[in-house]
């Protein structure tokens, strides 16, 4: 198979012609291409067979020991001007980038297989999709961009009418932290990674094009790309709402996306549609309305178990690749927090040892394709989307932000999804645990200046009086002694619940400077151990701490000079002037 398309055929040639590869296959999207690369995969060691009577057709990779998260200090947006990639990006001016990627690439696939992987973010053929083109020498790649994407065959037929794709130039060069970089032309819609085989840094159709590139061509046509999971929430009397939600890597999407309702919430569903990344757009009568442009999931492993997340626990037993987990003696997939069996070899294949830290690492991922997930709804296939009843902006934050607090109105809740802030976790290289600014779950994955972003989300309110509402959650505020205040998981159901009834006006709530709150009676305890005064405690907002809180909001906010809207500025003054 080749392409009857031109620029598409000249691309893969001209990447050819760099990078001297041994042979070139073009991605069909079959079951069998699939299989067949897994059994390649097994030859050359790349992929480990896992127990096959407890865990059919799972695999396991094991990365470089270097290459086990996203780096952000070697993700660069290369736009024309500086001031377009704006001070959350690192910039390189784009003759520079391409200089620096055509000498890293020049030869580098000798000896191996160039492979071509058409794809479709979004449900084929919706108005809302999108399509690229991955070369890759990596079939690890390939095979997650199987269960990620729609990929293949199709996706080329969309490519070859539209006529027009993103291209993502990609390889696992040497592995070496030191020749490492994933570069993005916004203008040029291309994307060139080099020296990493993980995740986001390799996966090009997830946080390079759905978010990157997608978020600066939403601005430019009016809509939104977003690191948001997507849920309908259906309650006993049959009735549905789906909500978006940003929270920044590793704190909770795919659990949230994944919910199921604790015991006394009989007649309750949560439906998923997506875990990591909405593309959203308004409908003719103004609606709010998203889709999921991906179609698997790349979760984090730690912590998944029958009591926090049995969709996850259950979907992840066939049909799934293992990245960077332990094993067990039967040759299990094994992690922290499994809650069954015991390691004996590490996410390295060393024997375990707890001296060398935990079993499976701590950014370990699972890949699996959405439609095994128990609480898959079929909406996640519909070209236009489900409609968005709530936003919902939420950050790691052991002190401070409330369980969960409303908007005032659309300027307001933009502010506070630009106020996000978070602990940071393993997703990405770099120190963990450090509370640092993550705007709307953004701060990796903006592809443009986060000002004219801001300014972009503060349009919507012209264009429609029907938007969502906008809500703040927190599941990871503690006590004085650590420990976490709410139980978090299915139990984040009676916060969803809340955040709905308000969406109807069917509860009133208490106004705080800072947003509207849950009276005390609000938030259903019903078979649930946290005591008043600890939901006292979840609820409170300590003015000085919140005035501190907004000073550093503020300076913030002023780091993005002249090109900050003057709106956002004078919605943070309001919230300061309350808190006087
Ligand atoms: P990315 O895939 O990196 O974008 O992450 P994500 O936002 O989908 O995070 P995920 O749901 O995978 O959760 C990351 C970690 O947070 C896991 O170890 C979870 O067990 C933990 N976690 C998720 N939800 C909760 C919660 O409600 N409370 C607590 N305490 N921990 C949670
Ligand atoms: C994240 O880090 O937000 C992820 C994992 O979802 S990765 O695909 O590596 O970006
Ligand atoms: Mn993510």
């Amino acid at each position: 198979m080749t392409t009857r398309l031109e620029i598409l055929s000249d691309w893969v040639a001209e990447a050819a012609e760099l990078t001297q590869p041994g042979k070139i296959h073009w991605c069909t999207g079959t079951l069998d291409e699939y299989r067949s690369l897994v059994q390649e995969m097994l030859a050359s060691g790349d992929l480990l067979q896992l127990n096959q009577d407890h865990y059919p057709d799972c695999y396991l990779h094991r990365s470089d020991p270097q290459d086990v998260a996203r780096v952000e200090h070697l993700t660069f947006v290369c736009s024309q001007n500086e001031l377009d990639a704006g001070p959350n990006n690192n910039w390189m001016a784009p003759a520079a980038a391409k200089a620096k990627m055509a000498e890293l690439f020049a030869g580098c696939m000798q000896g191996r297989t160039l492979y071509v992987v058409p794809y479709c973010m979004g449900p084929l053929g919706s108005v809302y999709a999108r399509y690229g083109v991955e070369i890759t020498d990596s079939p690890y790649v390939v095979i997650n961009m199987y269960l990620m994407t729609r990929m293949g065959q199709g996706a080329l037929e969309e490519i070859e009418k539209k006529g027009t794709f993103i291209k993502g130039l990609h390889s696992i060069g040497e592995l070496d932290p030191e020749r490492r970089f994933i570069m993005h032309f916004p203008e040029e819609l291309t994307i060139m990674s080099y020296g990493s085989g993980y995740g986001g840094n390799a996966l090009l159709g997830k946080k390079c094009h759905a978010l990157r590139i997608a978020s600066y061509q939403a601005r430019t046509e009016g809509w939104l790309a977003e690191h948001m999971l997507i849920i309908g929430v259906e309650n006993p009397q049959g009735e549905t709402h789906y909500l978006a939600c940003a929270f920044p890597s590793a704190c909770g999407k795919t659990n949230l996306a994944m919910l199921i309702p604790p015991e006394s919430y009989k007649g309750w569903k949560v439906w998923t549609l997506g875990d990591d990344i909405a593309w959203m757009h308004l409908d003719e009568n103004g609606q709010l309305r998203a889709i999921n442009p991906e179609a698997g999931y790349f979760g984090v492993v730690p912590g998944t178990n029958r009591r926090t997340n049995r969709n996850a626990y259950e979907t992840i037993h066939s049909d799934t690749i293992f990245t960077n987990v332990a094993v067990t003696e039967d040759n299990d997939p094994w992690w922290e927090d499994k809650g069954t069996g015991t390691p004996v070899t590490d996410w390295q294949g060393r024997a375990y040892d707890p001296a060398n830290g935990p079993a499976a690492h701590p950014n370990s991922r699972f890949t699996v394709s959405a439609k095994r997930n128990p609480s898959y709804s079929e909406l996640a296939d519909a070209p236009e989307g489900v409609p968005i009843s709530a936003l919902v902006f939420g950050g790691r934050r052991r002190e401070l932000a409330p369980l969960v607090y409303q908007a005032k109105d659309w300027a307001h809740g933009v502010l506070i999804g630009a106020s996000v802030a978070s602990e940071t976790t393993a997703a990405a290289s770099g120190e963990v645990g450090i509370v640092r600014r993550d705007p709307m779950a953004m701060k990796p994955f903006c592809g443009y200046n986060f000002a004219d972003y801001w300014a972009h989300w503060l349009s919507f309110d012209a264009r429609s009086d029907k938007l969502p509402k906008i809500f703040h959650v927190n599941w990871f505020r503690r006590d004085a002694k650590g420990q976490f205040l709410w139980p978090g998981f299915g139990e984040n159901l009676r916060v969803l619940r809340w955040i709905i009834d308000r969406c109807e006006e069917r509860v009133g709530a208490d106004e705080s400077p800072i947003g509207f709150l849950p009276t005390a009676a609000a938030i259903d305890l019903t078979g649930l151990d946290v005591s008043a005064e600890a939901l006292a405690q979840l609820l409170s907002v300590n003015t000085e701490q919140w005035q501190v809180e907004m000073d550093e909001v503020g300076k913030y906010l002023d780091s993005y000079g002249d090109r900050l809207p003057e709106r956002l500025r004078a919605e943070h003054a309001k919230v300061l002037q309350a808190l006087a």
